[in-house]
């Protein structure tokens, strides 16, 4: 399906979704954000897609909202359609492994997505910020709990209350990324990331992601119970006889997502 403001590629297990509304930097207009929870739920259900890259153009990943969109909003507008709560949060909903690949401009919304994400790969002229404290706002899809688990307190608080940016080096320093990359080779890495998640057993990868995202909701020891369960569930799979057969034999694992 043809969309208006994404371009949608697959290749080897690997979903690209690429924000492309370039004259705005990527601003997440309404369309757009209903356009990404289409196709998101549309992935979760392919089952030749084992990973997705959410990504944008050199110069930006998303500057955020669309300003010229919510600037004449009212709160019973935003409260009573609350199309960013509803459909942004598909991107933390989504229950198959999804890296962004930031290149540029991850402001606002536009950080607040990727950190939906699972895991950031930077192109090293990335710049992060939470600047909606200079439109007389704060951050509104998760960014003053995500960017501060990311972070922590202190860093978030300079972010969020001076509305500066964050350079690659600084955020994968801070553990907001994972790696940087130079710029010209970050949708080669978040390719060959992707590819190696894609094939692994997608339920596995599916189950490691939820009991990671578990630890940011429950006590230690819930956690350490959740991920034993799982493990142990993971016995139940031909995946895990294929895994531990091919060390033993030698040879690479054929995994069929059973
Ligand atoms: N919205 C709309 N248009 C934008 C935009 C944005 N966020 N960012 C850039 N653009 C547009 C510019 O207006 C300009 O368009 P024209 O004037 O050419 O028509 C074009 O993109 C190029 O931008 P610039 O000329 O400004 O480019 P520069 O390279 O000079 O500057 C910049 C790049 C990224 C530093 C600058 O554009 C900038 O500061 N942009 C705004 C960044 C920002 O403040 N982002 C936060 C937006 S507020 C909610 C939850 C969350 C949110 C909302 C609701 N609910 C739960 C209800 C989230 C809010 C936000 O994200």
């Amino acid at each position: 399906m043809a969309y208006k403001t994404l371009e949608v590629t697959k290749d080897g297990g690997v979903c690209t979704i690429k924000l492309n509304r370039p004259k705005a930097l990527n601003a997440l207009c309404n369309e757009l954000t209903m356009e990404l929870a289409e196709a998101l739920a549309k992935l979760e259900t392919d089952d030749a897609i084992g990973c997705v890259i959410l990504t944008g153009s050199d110069k930006a990943f998303a500057a955020g909202a669309d300003i010229k969109e919510l600037q004449d909003k009212t709160f019973l507008g935003q409260y009573d359609h609350d199309v960013f709560g509803l459909y942004w949060e598909a991107v933390a909903r989504f229950r198959k492994p999804i890296i962004a690949a930031v290149a540029g401009y991850a402001l606002g919304g536009g950080c607040e997505i990727a950190m939906m994400c699972d895991f950031i790969i930077a192109g090293d002229n990335a710049k992060f910020g939470q600047p909606e404290i200079n439109l007389g706002v704060m951050p509104g899809a998760g960014g003053t709990q995500r960017l501060t688990r990311a972070v922590g307190k202190s860093k978030a608080m300079d972010m969020c209350l001076t509305g500066r940016m964050m350079g690659a080096e600084e955020a994968e320093r801070s553990g907001l990324v994972s790696r940087v990359v130079p710029v010209d080779e970050l949708m080669e890495t978040a390719m060959s990331a992707a590819k190696k998640i894609a094939h692994q057993s997608l339920p596995i990868a599916m189950m490691t992601k939820e009991t990671i995202n578990t630890s940011f909701e429950t006590t230690l020891a819930q956690g350490i119970h959740f991920e034993r369960r799982l493990f142990q569930a993971m016995f139940a799979t031909n995946d895990q006889k294929e895994g531990m057969s091919a060390f033993t034999e030698k040879r690479t694992p054929h995994f069929t997502n059973k």
